[in-house]
């Protein structure tokens, strides 16, 4: 069950916070990190911000960024808590965490987040799968603790929204979404300052591996499924990494009439074998948590992902496979 007034008690108790979220983190992951840590701090307490993935170049505008430390081991002590943003999974904190966390210095875990296929695994948690972001739950929680919203915390808290809801623009874009972003609006964060930072300086980079990228596009399941490929050699060739393909699987998902989309990504692997991540966007009514649980991986029904080892042609048969059950197509 979730416990909204357990975890404002131990915000409130404690004295020395982590911060944190998912490795690879996105604008919500990152703007929900720094909306919270930014509102606690006036109130005396000690906030550190860690994510192993440190701050992604489109990201590099939110205020206070530089205080996101990529080693834990940089920052020594012990906490009175750990909050975790955006992650039902303590795992996807990274390595570093896990093991840290057995030395008992994280103290004690809250999870705060809005996805909703795993059980949480931390000593408190909020969780909320309605809200289309985890800024929007973290705003809740900073009005219910009534603490300040400054124009930085505003525009760390509209960066998660505006990267969750895909610009306002995803089916989660409701009232509650539109109203919370009014009111940061209000308290300071500006709409095409932040929207032309996430999405208006793409390095020369990210636009010559999207250039490879496109051939690659191929329609499946009677053009109910479009696709787009990333390999290692693309990545090579146009000296790119995986954070620019930020975005590139909204071009399958833009095309008329399909239902899923879906990005692969070759990933190192320590075999030869190959390894892809996938990430799936569904426009209909196709569940794509519900394919990418039962690859290993999770997310949200419009949006999720998963990994899959061995070749290209492996990895898509088996996705197609799973998707074209999720589509009630008879094989
Ligand atoms: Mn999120």
């Amino acid at each position: 069950m979730s416990d909204f007034v357990g975890v404002s008690e131990i915000l409130k108790s404690s004295r020395r916070l982590l911060v944190t979220s998912h490795e690879s983190p996105d604008g919500d992951a990152l703007g929900s990190m720094l909306g919270l840590g930014l509102s606690l701090e006036p109130e005396g307490k000690e906030v550190e911000y860690y994510n192993a993935s440190g701050v992604p170049p489109h990201l590099d505008f939110l205020p206070y960024r530089g205080r996101v430390k990529s080693v834990l081991n940089e920052i020594p002590g012990s906490f009175d808590a750990t909050i975790i943003l955006d992650c039902t999974d303590i795992g996807r904190v990274g390595e570093e965490f896990l093991t840290e966390l057995e030395t008992g210095r994280m103290g004690r875990t809250v999870i705060i987040d809005h996805h909703s296929t795993r059980v949480p695994s931390a000593d408190m948690h909020v969780l909320f799968p309605c809200a289309a972001a985890t800024g929007i739950i973290v705003f809740s929680l900073i009005k219910y603790l009534e603490l300040e919203i400054t124009s930085d915390i505003a525009t760390s808290l509209y960066t998660a929204i505006v990267s969750d809801t895909g610009s306002f623009s995803y089916e989660n874009t409701g009232p509650e979404a539109l109203r919370v972003a009014a009111e940061l609006i209000e308290r300071g964060a500006s709409p095409s300052y932040i929207s032309e930072a996430i999405y208006q300086r793409e390095p020369i980079s990210k636009i010559k591996l999207l250039g490879l990228a496109l051939p690659t596009i191929e329609l499946s399941e009677g053009g109910d499924v479009a696709s787009i490929t990333v390999d290692g050699t693309m990545f090579e060739r146009t000296s790119s990494g995986r954070a620019d393909t930020e975005g590139f699987v909204n071009i399958p998902r833009s095309i008329k009439g399909v239902k899923v989309a879906v990005l692969f990504r070759e990933v190192s692997s320590s075999d030869n074998e190959g390894k892809w991540k996938i990430s799936l966007r569904s426009k209909g009514e196709v569940n794509v948590a519900a394919v990418a649980e039962k690859l290993g991986g999770g997310g949200h029904e419009r949006a999720a992902g998963c990994s899959i080892r061995g070749s290209i042609e492996h990895a898509k048969e088996n996705l197609f496979d799973l998707l074209r059950e999720e589509l009630g197509w008879k094989v």
